[in-house]
C-alpha cells in the first residue's frame, strides 16, 4: 500500500474502523462513507458506492455487533444484517474485481468446545455456542465467501478472526455492549452515585481474551501487506482472565471500593475463549498494549465523553 492505494474501510466510525482509520491516515487514500450517506444493506446503493470510487483495498469491518445481551434479544437481526452487509461489499467487490479485500469475522464463529487455545483449523469441528450462533453462522459465511471467490476468481483476498476487542469510541450501552465497556460504565456510574453494590452478569468465571482496538488496527494492516491465504487468521493476545478478574481491574480502574454481586440468572456463554496466535506472530505483529493499561486508558476515555455528553 501507498499514499495514493484507494482504500475503502467499511465501518469507519466503529471500534476497530476508526481505530484502522486512524492508523492508516496519511498512509493511503481513505474512502469512507457514513451509513446516513450508504446503508450498506443495500446491494444496489453499495454497488453504486464502490463503482464510483473503484477502491484497490476494501476492509469490511461494518457489522451489527453487539455483547451477549444483545445478540440474545435480537438474534434475527445479526444473522439477516450481517449476512446483507457483507454480500453487498463483497458482491460489489467482486464485480468490480478488486484486488485485495480484508474480511473481519469474530472469534465466536468457532465452536463452543473448540481446543483451546483456538487455532484456526477449529473452525466447523463442532456445534457453536447458542447466545450468539445468528452472528457466527453469518460470519461463517463470509469466512467462505472469501474463500469462494479465492478459488473461483483468484482475488487475493483474506479474513481476520479478532478476539473480543476494547478501546476508545466503543459502546457502553448498559446492556447491549460487550462486557468491558459494559463494567467501565457500570462502575464509573456506582462511584459517581455513590452506590455500594455493583452487578456482574454471570458467575464471573468464563475466561476471555481482550485486545485493544489500536493494536487490533496494527495487526489488519500488518495482514493487509504480509497475509494472502484462503484461511482466516486469528487476531488476538493469545491470554485471558476471568470475568471476575477483569471486574477486579476495572473496579480498581475507576476508583470502585464497594462489593461486586454476580447475578447467575444472567448468562456465561462460552466457558473459555483465547485464541492461538502464533499465525499472526509469524508474521511480525505483537500487541503492544496490555490490559491494565488499555482499561485505564478506556477509562479515561469514557470519562472524557461523560464529560462531553457523548457516551
Ligand atoms: O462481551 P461479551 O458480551 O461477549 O461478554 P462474549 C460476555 C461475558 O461477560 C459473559 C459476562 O460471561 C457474561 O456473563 N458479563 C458480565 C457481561 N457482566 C456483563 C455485562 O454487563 N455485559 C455483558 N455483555 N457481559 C460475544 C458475542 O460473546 O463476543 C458477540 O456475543 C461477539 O457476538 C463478541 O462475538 C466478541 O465473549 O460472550
Amino acid at each position: 500500500m501507498s499514499r495514493n492505494t484507494r482504500v475503502y474501510v467499511a465501518g469507519h466510525r466503529g471500534l476497530v474502523g476508526s481505530a484502522l482509520c486512524r492508523a492508516l491516515r496519511g498512509r493511503v487514500e481513505l474512502v469512507t462513507a457514513t451509513s446516513a450517506e450508504l446503508d450498506l444493506r443495500d446491494a444496489a446503493a453499495t454497488a453504486a458506492f464502490l463503482d464510483r470510487h473503484r477502491p484497490e483495498v476494501v476492509v469490511v469491518a461494518a457489522a451489527r455487533v453487539g455483547g451477549i445481551g444483545a445478540n440474545a434479544a435480537a438474534p434475527v437481526d445479526f444473522l439477516s444484517d450481517n449476512l446483507r452487509i457483507q454480500l453487498s461489499i463483497m458482491d460489489a467487490a467482486r464485480a468490480l474485481r478488486v484486488p485485495r479485500l480484508l474480511f473481519l469475522g469474530s472469534s465466536c464463529i468457532y465452536p463452543r468446545q473448540a481446543r483451546l487455545p483456538i487455532r484456526e483449523e477449529e473452525l466447523m469441528t463442532g456445534p457453536l455456542e447458542p447466545t450468539n450462533s445468528a452472528y457466527a453462522v453469518a460470519k461463517i459465511a463470509g469466512v467462505e465467501q472469501v474463500r469462494a471467490v479465492r478459488a473461483q476468481h483468484g482475488l487475493a483476498w483474506i479474513s481476520a478472526m479478532p478476539t473480543n476487542l476494547y478501546g476508545p469510541g466503543d459502546n457502553f450501552h448498559p446492556t447491549r455492549s460487550h462486557v468491558l465497556p459494559a463494567l467501565v460504565r457500570r462502575f464509573h456510574e456506582a462511584v459517581r452515585e455513590g452506590h455500594g453494590e455493583v452487578v456482574v452478569w454471570g458467575t464471573g468465571a468464563p475466561r476471555r481474551e481482550f485486545l485493544h482496538s489500536d493494536d487490533a488496527a496494527a495487526a489488519l494492516v500488518t495482514l493487509l501487506e504480509s497475509y494472502d491465504d484462503p484461511d482466516p487468521i486469528n487476531v488476538g493476545t493469545g491470554r485471558d482472565i476471568s470475568i471476575a478478574g477483569l471486574a477486579r481491574l476495572i473496579a480498581d480502574a475507576s476508583g470502585f471500593r464497594g462489593r461486586v454481586r454476580f447475578d447467575d440468572a444472567k448468562p456465561d456463554g462460552t466457558p473459555r475463549k483465547v485464541l492461538d496466535v502464533s499465525r499472526i506472530t509469524a508474521l511480525g505483529w505483537r500487541p503492544a498494549i496490555a490490559l491494565r493499561e488499555g482499561i485505564a486508558a478506556t477509562c479515561a476515555w469514557y470519562r472524557d465523553a461523560v464529560a462531553a455528553d457523548l457516551a
